[in-house]
C-alpha cells in the first residue's frame, strides 16, 4: 500500500469517527417548548466510508469516492429493541434518493448507518425517486412505510423533461430489513405526498392522512391535510378524501401543508406535528407546526396554537432547497420524551426534544390564530395585563 493511499486513510477514518461519536449538547436556554442542538444528528458526512470509497488500494489507488453522497435529511423514526432508529432519505450526488437506516443509543447522538441502505421492493411501474418514509408501527402488527414514488409525468410532451407525477408508495416489514412492496395508494386525486398512516384502527378500518394535490409542486385546487378510509392495506383505496386541516389565507400553511410523522395518542386527543408552506419574495418557506384532533372524531381539529412551532434557525435556513423545515418522523419515549426528527434545507437532519406534557400544554394554553394583525395585538395586550397585575 502507497504511503500516499495510507496517510489519506487514516485523515479519512480520523474526521468520520470524530464525527459519529461526537456528543451533542442542548442550545440553551430555548423556548420552553422544546430544546434544538447544536450540531444535526446525520449529515452526508456521517454515511459509511465504506459507502463512498472503494477501499482497495489496487483499484483506487487515489482514494477518490467512487459514490458521492449529496445530502441526508427527511427521516421516519421509531424505537425498536431499544435503539433509537432514523430511516434517512439519502441522496447521492446522481440526485436519487433512497432510504437507509441509521440508530443511536441516545436518540440525540452517535448516530451510525446500518451496513446497507433499504433495498425497497418496485411495482410493476418503477419508481424513478422515492423519499421522505413514514414509519408506523400500525397496531395491526406491521410497520408500515408510506413515501413518495416519484415517476416522470407520462402525459406531457417528450421535450418536457421535468414534470413528474407524485404518489403514495407503500410497503411493510416486521424486521425493517425485508420489506414487501404493496401496491400505491390509491386516492381520487392526481397525485399524492405526504401521505401518513393512522396507527390504529379507526371503525374497523385502515386511515389514511393524505394530501391531495393537482401537480407536482403546487396543489391547486387540491391540498390541506386530508382524511380517508381504506378497507385493506393490500390494495388500499380511499374513495372520499375529507380535508381536516386547509390551506389559509396569510398564515404559514398558506400555500401547501401536509402531515409529518403519524400523530401521537394523548388523553387530551392526537398530537399532530405538520409542515406548512408559505411564499417569500425569496420563495417557498417551510416552517413546523403542532395541532390537535379530537379522540372520536378524528376530522375535528381541536386546538392549534398560532404560526409556528419550529423554523429554520442560523445555518439550518441555508441548503440544497433554503428556508426549509421539515419533519417526517418523532418518537415518544417511555418516559414522555418526545424526539422530534427534523431536517433543514433538504441538506441534514436534526433532533429537537420535549415531553409529552409540554407539547400537549403548548397546544391546549397557546392562543390560536386570529388571522388579523388586530387580533394578534389583543391576544399580545391580554398576555402584557395578566404579566403586569402579577
Ligand atoms: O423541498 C422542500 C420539501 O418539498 C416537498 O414537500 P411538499 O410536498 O410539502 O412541497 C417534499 O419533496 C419534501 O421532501 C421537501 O423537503
Amino acid at each position: 500500500m502507497s504511503n500516499f493511499f495510507e496517510t489519506r486513510m487514516a485523515q479519512l477514518k480520523a474526521v468520520h469517527q470524530n464525527l459519529i461519536t461526537a456528543p451533542n449538547t442542548v442550545v440553551a436556554p430555548g423556548n420552553g417548548i422544546f430544546e434544538r442542538y447544536q450540531h444535526p444528528v446525520l449529515t452526508a458526512a456521517h454515511t459509511p466510508l465504506f459507502w463512498r470509497y472503494d477501499l482497495n488500494p489496487q483499484t483506487n489507488p487515489f482514494l477518490m469516492e467512487r459514490f458521492g453522497i449529496n445530502a441526508v435529511f427527511n427521516a421516519g423514526a421509531i424505537k425498536w429493541q431499544g435503539k433509537y432508529l432514523v430511516a434517512a432519505r439519502v441522496e447521492g450526488i446522481d440526485r436519487k434518493s433512497f432510504f437507509a437506516i441509521a440508530e443511536s443509543p441516545n436518540g440525540i447522538d452517535q448516530f451510525q448507518f446500518w451496513d446497507y441502505p433499504i433495498t425497497m421492493p418496485e411495482t410493476e411501474d418503477p419508481d424513478i425517486n422515492v423519499y421522505d418514509l413514514r414509519l408506523v408501527a400500525h397496531e395491526d402488527g406491521w410497520i408500515y412505510g408510506l413515501f413518495c414514488s416519484e415517476r416522470k409525468d407520462p402525459g406531457v410532451p417528450a421535450s418536457d423533461t421535468s414534470s413528474a407525477v407524485a404518489q403514495a408508495g407503500m410497503a411493510r416489514t416486521k424486521d425493517l430489513i425485508n420489506w414487501e412492496r404493496l401496491p400505491d395508494l390509491k386516492t381520487p386525486s392526481p397525485q399524492q405526498r405526504n401521505v401518513v398512516l393512522h396507527p390504529e384502527f379507526v371503525q374497523g378500518k385502515y386511515a389514511f392522512y393524505t394530501r391531495p394535490q393537482d401537480g407536482f409542486i403546487s396543489t391547486g385546487t387540491g391540498g390541506g391535510i386530508g382524511f380517508g378510509f381504506a378497507d385493506s392495506m393490500s390494495n388500499a383505496v380511499v374513495d372520499t378524501e375529507t380535508i381536516i386541516h386547509e390551506r389559509q389565507y396569510h398564515t404559514v400553511y398558506e400555500v401547501k401543508n401536509g402531515q409529518g410523522p403519524a400523530p401521537i395518542k394523548t388523553p387530551r386527543g392526537w398530537l399532530h406535528l405538520a409542515h406548512g408552506v408559505r411564499n417569500t419574495a425569496a420563495g417557498l418557506r417551510y416552517v413546523l407546526y403542532l395541532f390537535m384532533t379530537d379522540l372520536v372524531d378524528l376530522t375535528k381539529v381541536i386546538h392549534q396554537p398560532a404560526g409556528y412551532f419550529l423554523a429554520p434557525e442560523g445555518e439550518e435556513r441555508v441548503g440544497d432547497v433554503s428556508n426549509v423545515a421539515f419533519s417526517n418522523g418523532w418518537i415518544l419515549d417511555d418516559d414522555g420524551t418526545v424526539f422530534i426528527y427534523y431536517a433543514s434545507s433538504d441538506t441534514r437532519l436534526h433532533v429537537a426534544t420535549s415531553s409529552l406534557e409540554r407539547l400537549v400544554d403548548y397546544c391546549v394554553n397557546t392562543a390560536e390564530d386570529g388571522f388579523r394583525s388586530a387580533a394578534s395585538v389583543e391576544t399580545l395586550k391580554d398576555i402584557i395585563r395578566k404579566n403586569k397585575a402579577l
